[in-house]
């Protein structure tokens, strides 16, 4: 039998880690044959709710949970684990300043990091999901230099199944049969969703997302709002934001990173800029990648039109302008 992975969940208590624990706990992350051991950190004011979602975890009775430790104690929650998905953070509340929002995650995000970089096991492998998630992965990768850039990323693959989904209803088609949509940027509304290289199988092999969809127009504009919009109107629609589909991607996204993306697809990760499609080098961007034995490769060579070009460098400059004023909360 394996040796069970310890799996970290920073804001547990919370709506996604409510939908994400228990998709942990049943192998949707590493596998169906894969024990885990959940750590789960949130808050004091939160640790008697973390509390029931432990009782709820036993309750559940999953065959390949072996162990839960629920906790508000930063170091035991990070201690040994494996894989860390940063749920936990400070929300933007209405009238709030952005600077002020920052800062308060510039400061979670710094001593998690230490935590971390002290307490996790070798090789950690880390993803942040909570807002501004491409920024505050880049504070944690400034503050845990002795983690691998490699092994540090953030969320863009709800995004990027927010995009399949689209063409697939579009199409009426599979959403299975969708593949190699890119989100390239930022985990904002700045994020550019790119079909140019998405293709759909048919029974006539596979058809690029263009030729099939035959309206530009709406590919140029309706989808990509769409998209960049989708988390808005799930707020307004819930009265609560994603949480069941950010849960499901987080799990994606972890079990692509470790098992591998399949021969031909590829998946979006916010991952340390290389520079690669001339982006700034040193900013959390998210690319199309993919991975194999536990390690993500930016796809290259991939050609990038005008249009697509002048989207690439303004989600850039969000970005780099986001780094400016986290650096600005350090001082
Ligand atoms: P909730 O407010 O329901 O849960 C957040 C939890 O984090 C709370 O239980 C809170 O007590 C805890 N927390 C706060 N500070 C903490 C700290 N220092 N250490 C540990 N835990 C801490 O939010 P939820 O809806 O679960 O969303 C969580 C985060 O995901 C938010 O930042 C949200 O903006 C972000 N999202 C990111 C997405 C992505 O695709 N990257 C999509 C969904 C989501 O909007």
């Amino acid at each position: 039998a394996k040796e069970p992975v310890r799996v970290l969940v920073t804001g547990a208590a919370g709506q996604i880690g409510y939908a994400l624990v228990p998709m942990i706990a049943r192998g949707v992350m590493l596998g169906t044959d894969q024990p885990v051991i959940l750590h789960m950190l949130d808050i004091p004011p939160a640790a008697e709710a973390l509390n029931g979602v432990k009782m709820e975890l036993v309750d559940a009775a999953f065959p390949l949970l072996k162990g839960v430790v629920a906790t508000t104690d930063v170091v035991e929650a990070c201690t040994g684990v494996n894989v860390a998905v940063m749920v936990g953070g400070f929300p933007r509340k209405e009238g709030m300043e952005r600077k002020d929002v920052m800062s308060k995650n510039v400061s979670i995000y710094k001593s998690q990091a230490s935590a971390l970089e002290k307490h996790a096991a070798a090789n950690c492998k880390v993803l942040v999901v909570a807002n501004p998630a491409n920024t505050n992965a880049l504070i944690l990768k400034e503050f845990a230099p002795s983690i691998s850039e490699k092994n540090i990323t953030c969320l863009t693959r709800l995004d990027h199944n927010r995009a399949l989904g689209q063409i697939s209803e579009r199409l009426s088609v599979q959403v299975s049969d969708v593949k190699n949509v890119i989100i390239w940027g930022n985990h904002s509304s700045s994020q550019y969703p790119d079909v140019n290289h998405a293709t759909v199988k048919t029974p006539a092999g596979e058809k690029p997302v263009r030729e099939l969809v035959k309206d530009d127009e709406w590919l140029n504009a309706e989808f990509i709002t769409t998209v960049q919009q989708r988390g808005a109107a799930i707020i307004k629609a819930r009265k609560l934001s994603s949480a069941l589909s950010a849960a499901s991607s987080a799990c994606d996204h972890i079990r692509d990173w470790v098992l591998g993306t399949p021969e031909g697809t590829w998946v979006s990760m916010g991952v340390y800029s290389d520079g690669s499609y001339n982006v700034p080098a040193g900013l959390i961007y998210s690319f199309p990648v993919t991975c194999q034995n536990g390690e993500w490769k930016i796809v290259q060579g991939l050609s990038i039109d005008e249009f697509s070009r002048k989207k690439l460098d303004l989600t850039a400059d969000e970005l780099s302008e986001e780094k400016a004023l986290a650096y600005s909360c350090l001082s």
